[in-house]
């Protein structure tokens, strides 16, 4: 045999850089399932469901062109459960003259891939990953010499590079970033749309079926399952998203809902990471809505910004700086993950919420899971190795690219700044002003003491006390210090009281 193309379970894409030049007449593509990818984090069930599937999927659709595909599953008696286990394995069955594979998700699956060449004595060819927007080389150029790195200096030079929503050599309608538009509470009674479902058919059930009876006992519900698993539907999804909820994307963007599990996010990221959909057709769809007066320019801005902008920065950012970036825990965080964020059992409405979702779906929305699950992690200071596989485990659109940066640098701050200017902390006001949690909840969201406050309050003043040292100097807080300073000494003693009473009872 001529090659043999390896793809991985979030490499689904005919596009795919290891697809590239395939000989169906001498080439065959090998697809594995492997104990060890379904057990490096206990994910959620849903999460491996989604995989699985998509992978069983997109094998039929190969063969469906008479791509030849070795295929091995999971409950396959000669599997030996890992991916450098498998590769050999083909290798001895079809004898390749070489392997070609693309760039991966993790680095630690990189490592393994770069150890293949002497394991197999074949030459093994890593393809860059052109489905991103950008390479980790022209992220690399970008940061180099750089005091900092701002997503938004990034997001403008992607925006002149693609020419997406620009007007010449100047962003359209004047600005680059329309977000002090973008943050609006959902209005009372306000019913946003339903989320588009997928049927299980036979070979999604098969899964179902295999996920629980091996995973049993992993956080989170297995059904009902309702993400895309194939190409067509990952297109349904995104035409359903356009025509019914990108117009209010941007309005609401920040908000939070009692029970509202979806609101006008588009439920695209788990079909955009393993490949069902590119972002580049993702963003352009979202741009023609535009240009045909279908949505608002700070909708479609907002949401171009998060595809072309963050998501290939936070990429960017994890190659650049693994692997020690995972090592970084610039707040000295030691606290151990509260057993709550795996039961749900917390009085604390908006936690309950976000996980309550989490558990249903294997989604929470941005903003419940920076400002209400990341927040809280920060605020208590619990240890960002236990947050971050918290993060891996419980979304179906969890890869380490993704995120370790969003964890480890947005919600934690544990690398000092180098992706946010400053810690996202906030107060449970912020979470009032956004949501309907607070009128939902046991605690007070208006008091800022005592045993009813809202736990967000004290933690907040506490957070800025602690760690005092460490962030009186970054600019951007100035003003929490000046009103920190302006406190009785007997307030900041009832602060710091408070938190420890609540933090040790955790
Ligand atoms: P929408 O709100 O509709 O956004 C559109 C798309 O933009 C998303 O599908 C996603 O591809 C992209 N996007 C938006 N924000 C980000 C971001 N900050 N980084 C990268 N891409 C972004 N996203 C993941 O894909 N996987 C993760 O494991 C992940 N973990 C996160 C952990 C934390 C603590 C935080 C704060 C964010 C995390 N995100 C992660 C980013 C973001 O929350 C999700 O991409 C988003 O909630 C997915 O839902 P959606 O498709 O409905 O997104
Ligand atoms: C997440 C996942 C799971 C659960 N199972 C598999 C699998 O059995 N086979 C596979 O090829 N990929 C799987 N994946 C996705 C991989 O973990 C992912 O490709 C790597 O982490 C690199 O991003
Ligand atoms: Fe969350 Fe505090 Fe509001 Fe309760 S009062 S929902 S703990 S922010």
């Amino acid at each position: 045999m001529a090659s043999l193309r390896l793809v991985l379970g979030d490499q689904l894409s005919r596009s795919l850089s290891a697809l590239e030049d395939l000989d169906p007449g001498a080439d065959r593509v090998l697809m594995v399932e492997v104990h060890e990818e379904t057990t490096y984090v206990r994910h959620h069930p849903q999460k491996i469901i989604l995989v699985l599937s998509a992978m069983r999927h997109f094998a039929g659709e190969l063969e469906k062109r008479d791509i030849p595909v070795d295929y091995v599953r999971l409950d396959d008696p000669d599997n030996s459960g890992s991916f450098t286990g498998e590769v050999k394995r083909a290798v001895e069955r079809h004898s390749p003259e070489r392997l070609v594979t693309t760039w991966p998700g993790e680095w630690r699956v990189l490592e393994a891939m770069r150890g293949w060449e002497d394991e197999l004595g074949i030459p093994v060819e890593i393809r860059p990953d052109t489905r991103f927007l950008s390479q980790p080389e022209d992220f690399a150029a970008w940061a180099e010499g750089r005091k900092s790195l701002r997503m938004e200096y990034f997001y403008r030079e992607m925006r002149r590079r693609t020419g997406w929503l620009m007007d010449g050599d100047e962003p359209e309608g004047g600005q680059w970033n329309y977000d002090p538009e973008n943050r609006k509470a959902l209005p009372k009674g306000h019913q946003p749309p339903d989320r588009q479902r997928f049927q299980v058919d036979d070979t999604t059930r098969g899964v179902i079926e295999l996920v629980k009876e091996r995973f049993d006992g992993h956080f989170g519900d297995p059904e009902p399952f309702e993400w895309p698993v194939t190409r067509r539907q990952a297109l349904m999804a995104l035409r359903a998203f356009v025509a019914n909820a990108l117009a209010n994307f941007g309005d609401y963007q920040d908000a939070m809902k009692q029970d509202g599990d979806f609101l006008y996010h588009s439920l695209l990221s788990t079909s955009l990471n393993i490949g069902l959909l590119e972002p580049r057709e993702v963003a352009e769809a979202t741009i023609e809505a535009y240009r045909a007066g279908d949505a608002p320019l700070a909708a479609v801005e907002g949401f171009v910004r998060q595809v072309l902008g963050w998501r290939e920065y936070v990429r960017g950012l994890y190659w650049l700086k693994m692997p020690d970036y995972a090592d970084g825990n610039f707040l000295r965080a030691q606290r151990k993950l509260p057993e709550f964020y795996w039961s749900g059992d917390t009085e604390m409405n908006c936690l309950r919420q976000a996980i309550g979702n989490t558990r249903r779906h294997a989604y929470a929305h941005h903003i419940q899971r920076l400002m209400v699950t990341g927040t809280f992690a920060l605020l208590a200071g619990i240890r960002p190795k236990e947050v971050e596989e918290w993060y891996l485990i419980v979304y179906a659109d969890a890869f380490e690219w993704v995120e370790l940066p969003n964890v480890h640098g947005m919600a934690l701050f544990a690398d000092g700044g180098l992706l946010a200017s400053k810690p996202y902390a906030a107060s449970g006001s912020y979470i009032d002003r956004m949501s309907d949690y607070c009128s939902n909840c046991r605690y007070r969201v208006k008091d800022k003491t005592g045993p009813d406050a809202c736990p967000f309050n004290y933690l907040y003043w506490d957070f800025l006390i602690r760690h005092e040292e460490r962030l009186r100097g970054n600019p951007r807080l100035g003003m929490p210090y000046r009103n920190l300073d302006r406190m009785s000494v007997e307030r900041k003693e009832q602060i710091v009281t408070d938190a420890e009473r609540f933090l040790d009872s955790l």
